[in-house]
């Protein structure tokens, strides 16, 4: 079997996980386009046979069957639809939008071709969020009524700290929700089968930012409280500036029964809870399988597995939708869509200060609908 030939946009940390994720599902990484031919060399040195290319249009004549969008999340739109329209499979950083309508309008595109378009919500790909998804789904009875937790990071923490994202220019209008807040919900969705229907977010930022006003629109971070279509409440907590958080990414989804909780910064384990016992369920290879056979490249227990592990298994399982599989799970840009519906109502909520519905679609209702706002 012909390994298939991939193309990167965007040459900054998320374009060199995705090119280590690429090989390490075994395809091949063709080309690199950044936003200078000198920064496309940088990353496709390091990649044996990748040619550094000018940019997407050069990219797109090469004959790809996958390109992954790495870029600031403006651009995403733009350049997924050109690959799409081109008819190559995409794989698209989130926010896989800025705007619900333009999330939309990708989703709509990629299922009229017929392209397999993914959307990294890796955390999904935890063994031990896999296994309280597993658990959840299998114990009836157990509503789940409480669904909190937290998101923290401190990359941001230093006034004199900027990055593109800080640019709502090239951010978008939400920064800490867009960019974490948005991989928090769809595990709590993809976990534990709920779908939030009404949000109401105080967004708010940990100092004065140096840049200028431009630098100072967007959230650091914040509280969300939240309803599901089942009657649950809910809570995030969601941070950029929260020094000696580094990625931790912490839920609890808790019924009067049993409680699961995950921590990504300690992702071996998934904690359970129950009356009269509390236990830690390590990861096992032999219990989640892929089509019969462990995850290509998983560890035996007690040798940790990480973040780019979990990056590594959700291409592997995008490259077994592109030759016809149907993996469980898989994150697509209904799954982005749904992502820029709820960052909608997020900031709609902040600037009204009030509670906002949020409508079910995308994903969460299985079918693409149209929405304005
Ligand atoms: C920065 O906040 C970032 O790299 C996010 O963009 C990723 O989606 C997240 O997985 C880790 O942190």
């Amino acid at each position: 079997m012909q390994p298939l030939r991939s193309g990167i946009v965007g040459t900054g940390f998320m374009g060199s996980v995705h090119a280590q994720a690429v090989t390490a599902a075994g395809g091949i990484v063709d080309s690199v386009a950044g936003s200078s031919l000198a920064s496309a060399s940088r990353l496709a040195e390091l990649l044996p046979g990748a040619t550094p290319v000018g940019g997407l249009d050069e990219m797109l004549e090469r004959n790809l069957d996958v390109i992954h969008i790495c870029t600031p999340n403006t651009l995403h739109f733009e350049q997924a639809l050109a690959a799409i329209r081109a008819g190559i499979n995409v794989v698209c950083e989130k926010p896989l939008a800025t705007t619900p309508a333009q999330a939309a309008e990708l989703a709509k595109a990629a299922a009229e071709r017929d392209t397999i378009a993914a959307v990294p919500f890796i955390y999904r790909y935890y063994p031990a969020v896999r296994e309280a998804r597993r658990r959840i789904l299998a114990e009836s009875g157990n509503d789940l009524w409480l669904l909190h937790g937290s998101y923290l990071q401190d990359w941001l923490a230093d006034p004199s700290a900027t990055n593109w994202r800080v640019d709502p220019g090239l951010g978008g209008t939400s920064r800490a929700f867009g960019d974490i807040g948005v991989h928090w919900c769809d595990l709590l969705e993809f976990v534990t089968g709920h779908r939030i229907v009404r949000i109401n977010a105080n967004l708010t930022r940990a100092f004065e930012r140096e840049g200028g006003p431009s630098a100072n629109q967007t959230e650091d971070g914040g509280v969300l409280t939240f309803e599901t279509d089942r009657g649950a409440a809910g809570s995030l907590v969601l941070s950029q500036a929260s020094a000696g958080r580094k990625n931790r990414l912490w839920f609890s989804f808790d019924g009067p029964r049993t409680s699961y909780s995950f921590n990504q910064e300690a992702p071996e384990h998934l904690w359970v809870g129950s009356g009269d016992e509390q236990i830690l369920v390590g990861r096992n290879p032999e219990r989640h399988l892929v089509n019969g056979n462990p995850r290509r490249g998983a560890l035996p227990p007690g040798h940790p597995q990480g973040y780019q592990h979990c990056f590594n298994d959700f291409v592997a399982d995008t490259y077994d939708a592109i030759r016809g599989g149907a993996p469980d799970g898989l994150p697509t840009f209904l799954d982005g869509h749904r992502a820029a519906v709820l960052t909608q109502a997020v900031t709609d909520s902040a600037a009204k200060g009030s509670w906002v519905d949020v409508p079910i679609v995308g994903q969460a209702a299985g079918v693409l609908q149209e929405v304005t706002f």
